[in-house]
Parts: structure tokens; sequence; C-alpha cells
């Protein structure tokens, strides 16, 4: 199957030196600050752009990336200028007057609300600067009706617009870096570049027969069920637990877990996997034969791994996630065989609620080949889409000529 997927596009974008302030504010988990970290990184790195941060929780930046300084005011990182957001301190105060004149692009980042004294301050600095409502990732179909539509704001300046990403052409695209395929499909395709990655996890490398699961979900009430089911299997299944709420969860009915974060329970390891860094977290995504994965970041991180994976879907008030769910699996699934399409909608909706997952695991089993086929045409379809950070930078230079031509 490998061998039928396109390669990965080169990039192509001129380096656009674009000058780009993001504000991220971590609502919940780490979705935010995930998106907003990767996607700056990638402006700076395959864009040229200069890239000031501003984020309000450090403590949760660290989690994903431990070379953060909990207590710095500013600090730099991967060529990202990282400035640590706090209401009491206006945020243009933490820019120089000359470093503000060159702002072209404000990124409003996943519903967070920009100052209006630093707008403000931005549209006097410079009033040709575009300010972007980069939104939260959804397949549903409105969305390509809203992408790109200009979003009027009394009493500010500067000029908005609204940005999607999403699965589709017509929408703002996905984050996906020039070489995450590569990387993932060059790990599974070398055994040393593979031993050496587990040692970079600083895990053992599995038994060749081993088949490794990752777990990164909300909470799973009846995945008991499954983990014995595993225990009781003809070969080997190791099962790595991100930290969080569900690994409390499976330490409080394991006491081994509890004592050394490991369970030896006949053919199944049960292991915890404190958080690593957002780049290793790529790395066992790419190691793992199936991953459970959540929210808007890792989802969109196993699908470039390219092994069959799981989503629990950020829940949301009156079950908005469900019709989410149901817009991304429709688009996932609509040129697969029906009865493929249909079971593997069910396993989705199953894991999502926790209800008997158990009872769908032998013919996962069964069908591995066929989801992992499934799996690799869906991105073999995005790898032919531009990526969100090159769509980003185009529409960003692309009006700011317009203004320029036309103010
Ligand atoms: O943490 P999340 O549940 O974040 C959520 C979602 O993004 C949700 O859509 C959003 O509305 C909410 O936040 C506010 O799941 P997500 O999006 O997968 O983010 C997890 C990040 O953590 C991702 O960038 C990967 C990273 N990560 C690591 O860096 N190391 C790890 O060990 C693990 C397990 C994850």
């Amino acid at each position: 199957m490998s061998e039928s997927v396109a390669a990965v596009p080169a990039l192509t974008a001129p380096v656009s030196g674009l000058s780009v302030v993001m504000f991220c504010s971590v609502i919940d988990n780490f979705g935010d600050i995930g998106i907003c970290w990767r996607l700056s990184r990638q402006l700076v790195a395959e864009h040229g752009c200069k890239v000031r941060l501003f984020v309000d929780d450090l403590a949760s930046f660290v989690r994903i990336c431990p070379e953060v300084a909990p207590t710095a005011i500013r600090q730099h990182i991967a060529g990202v200028d990282i400035l640590h957001w706090q209401t009491a301190v206006p945020a243009q105060t933490l820019l120089e007057a000359d470093e503000l004149r060159t702002v072209q692009l404000c990124i409003e980042a996943l519903a967070c609300t920009v100052p209006a004294d630093f707008l403000n301050a931005l549209a006097r600095a410079n009033p040709q600067a575009l300010w972007l409502n980069l939104e939260y990732l959804t397949a549903e179909d409105w969305a390509s009706g809203c992408h790109g539509l200009p979003s009027p704001q009394a009493g500010i300046r500067l000029k908005k617009y609204f940005f999607f990403p999403g699965f589709t052409a017509d929408v703002g695209g996905l984050l996906r870096e020039s070489q995450v395929v590569a990387s993932a499909r060059h790990l599974q395709q070398h055994a040393a570049a593979r031993a050496a990655a587990w040692r970079q996890l600083g895990l053992t490398l599995p038994a060749p027969d081993c088949r490794v699961i990752s777990v990164f979900a909300y909470s799973q009430a009846g995945i008991q069920s499954w983990l014995e089911l595993l225990s009781a299997d003809s070969r080997p299944n190791w099962v790595l637990v991100a930290e969080g709420a569900l690994a409390q969860y499976l330490r409080a009915g394991y006491p081994d877990l509890q004592q050394q974060g490991l369970l030896q329970w006949g053919s199944l390891t049960l292991q915890i996997l404190p958080f690593v860094p957002q780049p290793d977290y790529d790395v066992l995504l790419a190691l793992c034969d199936l991953n459970f994965v959540r929210g808007e970041d890792s989802v969109i991180r196993a699908h470039w791994a390219g092994r069959p994976f799981i989503w629990q879907i950020y829940r949301q008030a009156e079950q908005a996630h469900l019709e989410k769910l149901d817009a991304f699996l429709t688009l996932m699934l609509a040129d697969e065989p029906p009865a493929l399409a249909a079971w593997w909608r069910q396993v989705h909706l199953v894991w999502e609620q926790e209800q008997n997952f158990a009872a769908f695991w032998p013919q996962l089993v069964d069908n591995f080949y066929e989801i992992q086929g499934l799996m690799l045409r869906w991105q073999h379809k995005l790898l032919a889409q531009q990526d969100l950070a090159s769509n980003l930078v185009r529409f960003a230079q692309n009006r700011l000529i317009m203004s320029r031509n036309f103010s």
C-alpha cells in the first residue's frame, strides 16, 4: 500500500519573511498551545517569518516543550520569541516601538481575544497590518463558506479575516511540516532508526511480534474489558497510556500501575508514559501500530504518522462534537467500501462514547490491513492539498499586497 502513496509535496512557497504576532490563550488541556507552538515553529523554519508568540500559560507550555522557562517574560526558542501574556501587563509594552511598527500579521488563535489596546497600538504603528482569526478545526461544510471572509470590527482600524483549518481545498488546510510524513516513513522502513527512536523516548525496543498501541484519551470507562482481551491474546501487546485523567483512572484500578507505572498481565504490558516533548510525540505515533488520539492536534499528527488511529474528539456542550465527528468521518470515508466505512464509523462512535470497545476488537484485528489501507488512502488525498502554514502565509501576503496597492 505504501508504494502507492504520493511523495510528500516539496515546499514551493517562497520565503515570506512576514513579521507575525500570535496570541494564544490556554483554555483547556494542550491543544491551544500545541497548535500555536507548532504553527509558530513552522512559520519560522519553513517560511522565514519572524514570530512573537504571546502565551498566557507557560506552565502548560513546559509540558510539551521542556525548554520553556515558566517564569520568563520573554524567551527565544526554536527561532520563536515567546512572551508571557499577562492581563496586568499590556501586551504592546512587551514589544519595542520598532518591533510593533514592523508587525504585518496578528494571529488571534483559537477563539482567544487579543486585547483591544494592543490592536489599537498596532493599528497606529502599522495601519496596514492584518488581523486573522485562526479558528478551531472542523470538517463541517459551513466552514468553507466562512473561510477567508472579512470580519469587520467596530472601533478597531485593522482589517480582520476568518481563517479556518480543515480537510478540503476550499478551507485553510492542516498543520503539516514539510518533512513530517517523510520522517514517519523513514522510521517505519528502517529498523536502526526505529531502535534509536525507542531509545530517544527512554523505552525499550519492543519484540518484533509485539503490537504497540498508544492511547491518548480524555476518559474511557469501559477500557478494562479491552485490556483483559489483550492480556489473553496469542501475541504480546504493549499499551502506552499518556499521562492524564485516563492514566489516573487506570492507576486506581491496577495497584501495580500505581506503584511502578507498569503492569504485566498475561500478554499485555500496560505502561503509563509521562508527557514527552511535542516532537517526540510525533515519533511515538509513527512507531506504534495503532494510535488512539484526542483533541485537535494529536489527531492531525496521527494522520501524518500513517498508522490506523481512533479519534476521541474534544467534547462540547449539547453534543456539538458529535456533529463534528460525523462530518470528519463522512469526509474520511467518502470513497471507501460502504461496509468498511460503516463499521469504522461505528468503531469511532463506540470509543468516543466509552461504550463496549472490546466487542469490536477481534474484528479490528482481523481487518487491520484494510484499515491501514483506508488510512493511507485518506492521507494520500490530504497530501495533495497545501498545508495550513503555506496557505496562511499566501493568504496574508496577498491581502498585504492588495492593501499596499489600493490603500
Ligand atoms: O490536549 P487536548 O485535549 O487539547 C484540546 C483540543 O485541542 C481541543 O480541540 C481544544 O478545544 C482544547 O484543547 C482547548 O488534545 P490535542 O489537541 O491533541 O493536544 C495535545 C497536544 O499535546 C498536542 O500538541 C500533542 C501534545 N503532546 C505532547 O507534546 N506530548 C505528549 O506526551 C502527548 C500525549 C501530547
